[in-house]
């Protein structure tokens, strides 16, 4: 485990992880990425502190019938607004994106869903898929995934842009497998469809 500093932040994101994916995890502080890694890398749950840097780590998922798994090397950047203009820098060589939205936060779910269309939006991210954890949903009182969908609007992400939205409860890691294999399946498919492009240029 370990909480970089972020003036290394732009130096290291674009090392190369060999066959591993390159996923980035955002999103708003205490949305519970740092619980979300934690929870994939040891299979429990890990009390954290707000992340002034980044975590990353790499982790072996399982998929589908768990004879076959996919390398991810996660970077959970932290949310807290100063830290924002960072996020870019990680996204750079991305496969896929994690944005992770605390579904009993009502009240900032209009700046999750600001800064989700920003990331999505930069040139460099079109096409990238991207995983909506609602993150929380043990407490009694967090959104639906109806609410989610349409007050973080994601069918206006845009074409480009594949996405999926998965409940998940980060703290017994409920949902995670679930998310993880939909963003391995939308990764797979788009560099299926950027090979085919390429063959036809
Ligand atoms: N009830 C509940 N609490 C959660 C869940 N996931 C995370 N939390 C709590 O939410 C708080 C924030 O979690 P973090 O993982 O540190 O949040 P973060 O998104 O990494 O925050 P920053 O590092 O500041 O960007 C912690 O107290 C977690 O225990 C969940 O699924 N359910
Ligand atoms: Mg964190």
């Amino acid at each position: 485990m370990g909480n970089g500093l972020s003036d290394r932040a732009s130096l290291l994101p674009c090392v190369p992880s060999f066959k591993a994916l390159h996923i980035v995890i955002l999103g708003l502080d205490c949305a519970g990425k740092t619980t979300v890694l934690y929870r994939l890398r040891f299979n429990e749950f890990v009390n954290t502190v707000p992340t002034k840097g980044f975590n990353t780590e790499r982790v072996k998922v399982p998929l589908g019938d768990r004879r076959r798994t996919a390398s991810f090397h996660f970077w959970d950047v932290g949310g807290q607004e100063k830290l924002r203009p960072l996020w870019r820098s990680y996204t750079r060589c991305a496969d896929g994106i994690v944005f992770v939205v605390d579904s009993v936060d009502a009240e900032r779910i209009e700046e999750a869903k600001t800064e989700l269309h920003k990331i999505t939006r930069l040139a460099e991210n079109q096409g990238v898929p991207v995983l909506v954890v609602a993150n929380k949903q043990d407490l009694r009182n967090s959104l639906s995934l109806a609410e989610m969908s349409s007050m973080l609007a994601l069918g206006e992400l845009g074409a480009a842009t594949p996405w999926h939205l998965q409940p998940v409860c980060a703290i017994i890691g409920e949902g995670l497998q679930e998310g993880l294999e939909k963003l391995h399946a939308m990764i797979t498919k788009r560099r299926k469809t950027l090979r085919q492009q390429k063959k036809k240029r």
